[in-house]
């Protein structure tokens, strides 16, 4: 049988949309009346070099060889089972790299990539019980972390399903929604009223959002992720936030004030910053007062602004 093992190529299938959600009336209007004319595997290259999908090949249910085309390293590309569907749904959503013959199984179906000396790169056979809402519900398979192991691709642990009916074809998964599937049971994880961003799911104060940019647990209030101090440097005490930074795709600012109404936004370039680890070994940051804590000064609050 097939070693994934041996074969160092870095390319991964990374979504896979078997059974797509039905047409809309504009897709049957335009001539796509059956749902399968939507599939797409997303491929990506997860090494760290530029590579020629040349001659590559997707076999199992579907058949294509892929032409030429230089995959940077992250990048992420499909293969369609129809070209002129897919873009109909999908207008300049990504770049395709080709179409295949045959189709996906709505079922379960082995699917394989293979080198373009035919040795297999993954070999997985994946199965519509794993995930509900990826059999016609209209959300797609989506590996959770693209650079795990290739013996993750045929174990439902390894996949869940996309936050978002449609998937997202040429584009990375959600992060938000990969931290939410691993941080509340499944089914919460696809109730929006529970995971969705701007719920405080334990409320403990903190949204779901601040929980994932914060690295806390959004089922538990004990641990906030973040802390005022004061620090005294050359005699004078300031203020300080220290928080954790867990998530990259967000940006965190601390903002300072005397009076709750008026807030100044600490000046990374200018402003104090100790950068520590927390006892968990997860990153954080101290933000220190421009100002210091005095007579003149007394009163000095601070708070987080959260922008993703
Ligand atoms: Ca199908
Ligand atoms: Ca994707
Ligand atoms: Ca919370
Ligand atoms: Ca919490």
């Amino acid at each position: 049988m097939v070693d994934p093992v041996a074969n160092p190529s870095a390319l991964r299938v990374s979504e896979v949309m078997f059974n797509p959600g039905d047409p809309d009336a504009g897709e049957i209007v335009a001539g796509f009346e059956n749902n399968d004319d939507f599939e797409f595997i997303e491929l990506v290259n997860t090494g760290e070099l530029p590579l020629d999908i040349s001659g590559y090949s997707l076999a199992g249910g579907v058949d294509t060889v892929l032409g030429s085309y230089l995959l940077v390293p992250g990048e992420k590309v499909v293969v369609v089972k129809d070209e002129k569907a897919f873009m109909k749904r999908y207008p300049n959503a990504a770049t395709v790299v080709g179409e295949y013959e045959g189709n996906l199984k709505n079922d379960s179906e082995e699917l394989l990539l293979l080198d373009p000396l035919g040795a297999p790169v993954l070999a997985f056979t994946y199965d519509d019980a794993w995930h509900e809402s990826t059999d016609g519900g209209g959300n797609s398979l989506t590996i959770i972390d693209e650079y795990y192991h290739p013996v993750y691709w045929g174990h439902e642990e390894g996949w869940r399903p996309s936050g978002q009916p449609g998937g997202s074809p040429g584009v990375d998964a959600d992060a938000y929604f990969t931290w939410a599937w691993s941080n509340f049971p499944h089914a919460l994880a696809m109730d929006p009223l529970v995971s969705g961003t701007n719920i405080d799911a334990d409320g403990d104060g903190s949204s779901n959002m601040v929980e994932y940019v914060l690295g806390t647990d959004p089922l538990s209030a004990e641990d906030r992720g973040y802390f005022q101090s004061v620090i005294e440097i050359d005699g004078q005490l300031f203020l300080a936030l220290t928080y954790q930074v867990a998530a990259g795709d967000a940006l965190v600012e601390v903002q300072f004030s005397t009076d709750l109404v008026n807030w100044m936004p600490s000046d990374p370039a200018s402003q104090l910053y100790i950068s520590g680890r927390t006892p968990e070994g997860m990153p954080e940051l101290t933000v220190i007062d421009s100002l210091a804590l005095d007579w003149t000064n007394q009163a000095r609050f601070v708070r987080l602004k959260i922008v993703r």
